[in-house]
């Protein structure tokens, strides 16, 4: 046990030395997102939500075990505006070639809820360990369809950690097989590519379909690191990009890296992708974050902190850098843990307030009920509602300079330099607490507020340059 205790350690100080090492060797990162998610005013969009919903993963239809009343009752919670909605490969396509019309009807009806209430919905093309094939039951692995399982009879082995099946040989083979990596020639990445083409025509037209991210978390199999994200990876996403292109000029495709290790704090090597649309490019860097120590059941706590601050600290380095060497925005498509322990709440106050200042976009994972969503089992509010539910500017009218929220004294602080030809109003989120739309400080602007909604649209001069808008409950 002290043995295990040990190995376990020095396996995190050693990627932590050589994550900072990584880090240390670059150059300095940006603090902020060197460019925004526009919406059609041409205003920043910020954008705050949660994943919907791990349910889909094991439901027969592939939906998500939700109303429309809970999506309702998560606006009026949460005030949130996106969420990272997941499909999953199996219903889009379940025999080659042939997809389900009907299954995206219920996705559209879905996206509907959630457009009548504001928000953006981006599509997820989820997986984890491949597909349900990878065991006899079908319920450890989700995502890809049975017909596209090549394991070549090699096993799967029983696990007690989820993750630990990806080393597993059945399914390193099932992912050589799809990147092509393995001896037997596939079509599986064109299939894929071709189902987002279907995907991405049969939402072109849906305003509240924000966009499309291409892979949950992927997982080379055999092929690692930068060998795998400059390799098959980077081919799967010119393909999905070229595919998406022919039938959706207008949405943006999120594109995630590695999961392993850059999950934790590791630099991505992804390569730049080229955007055939017209006009400026549509691509927005996609990692999630689940830093080791935490991964390694630590807690956010004591002197567990530290660590996890620490990595916290590469992550966001070394997700700026990419954002630079792309020019990207950057969307946090997944953090979140079981909420209810100690720090849980702390952490993902953290999180939040590292997203504003660097300008990020984030998904919770995730609005399942249990200890990691806002809900629990019977549908009551946890604690994590409230640490959610905080005061955020929706869409920003030009390039956001600052935004800072500070959740204890209850002050947004939100600055911007004017972009040529947008006009439309600033939009704020005000939880409750901030009463009538609180105290605005926004120099020549006029304020309204929506109490419906809870939207504070602050409307400058965009002659002037620069803008700052600071609002307090007092
Ligand atoms: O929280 C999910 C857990 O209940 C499942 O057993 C597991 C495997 O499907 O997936 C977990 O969700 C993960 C998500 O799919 C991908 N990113 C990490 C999430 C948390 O582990």
């Amino acid at each position: 046990m002290r043995r295990a205790r040990l190995a376990t350690v020095l396996a995190v100080v050693g990627i932590l030395l050589f994550g900072g090492a990584a880090s240390a060797l670059r150059d300095a990162p940006p603090t902020m997102a060197p460019r925004f998610i526009t919406d059609d005013e041409g205003r920043a969009l910020l954008l705050r939500g949660l994943n919907t919903a791990s349910s889909a993963k094991s439901t027969p239809d592939g939906l998500p075990i939700l109303d429309e009343s809970e999506v309702e009752r998560e606006y009026r919670d949460m005030g949130t505006n996106v969420v990272r909605f997941l499909l999953q490969w199996r219903t889009v396509e379940p025999e080659p070639g042939a997809y389900d019309d009907t299954y995206l009807a219920k996705v559209a009806e879905r996206v509907e809820w959630y457009g009548d209430r504001g928000y953006h919905v981006i599509l997820d093309m989820h997986q984890d360990l491949y597909g349900g094939a990878i065991t006899p039951e079908g319920n450890v692995g989700n995502g890809a369809p049975d017909w596209a399982t090549e394991m070549e009879g090699l096993p799967v082995g029983k696990q007690d950690q989820w993750e630990f099946y990806y080393l597993e040989p059945g399914v390193i083979r099932a992912f050589d097989n799809f990147w092509g990596t393995g001896d037997a020639a596939t079509d599986l990445m064109r299939r894929y590519a071709d189902a987002w083409g279907h995907v991405a025509e049969y939402f072109a037209d849906d305003d509240t379909v924000l966009g499309y991210d291409l892979m949950n978390e992927p997982w080379g199999g055999s092929v690692q690191a930068t060998a795998f994200e400059n390799g098959p990876l980077a081919a799967l996403y010119e393909t999905c990009i070229d595919r998406i292109r022919r039938v959706d000029e207008n949405g943006w495709i999120f594109l995630e890296p590695q999961a392993v290790g850059v999950n934790w704090g590791l630099p991505s090597s992804l390569p730049v992708f080229d955007d055939p649309r017209p006009g400026e490019d549509r691509i927005v860097f996609a990692p999630h974050l689940y830093p080791l120590p935490m991964d390694l059941g630590g807690h956010y706590d004591g002197d567990g902190k530290a660590p996890v601050d620490t990595t916290v600290g590469w992550w966001r380095d070394n997700v700026l850098r990419v954002a630079q060497r792309w020019n990207a925005p950057v969307f946090l498509g997944e953090f979140g843990l079981d909420a209810t322990q100690p720090g849980g709440l702390d952490f993902v106050d953290k999180i939040a307030d590292i997203a504003d200042t660097a300008g990020m976009g984030w998904a919770y994972w995730s609005s399942d009920p249990g200890p990691w969503g806002p809900y629990g089992g019977n549908g009551e509010r946890q604690p994590l509602v409230s640490t959610l539910d905080r005061a955020y500017p929706r869409a920003i009218a030009g390039t956001p300079t600052l935004i800072e929220y500070d959740a204890d004294a209850l002050r947004l602080s939100v600055a911007f330099t004017s972009v040529d030809g947008v006009t439309a109003p600033t939009e704020i989120y005000l939880p409750d607490v901030f009463g009538n739309g609180g105290t605005v400080d926004c120099g020549a602007c006029t304020v309204s507020f929506d109490p419906d909604t809870r939207i504070l649209s602050v409307t400058t001069d965009p002659t002037v340059g620069e803008h700052s808008i600071v609002v307090t409950t007092r």
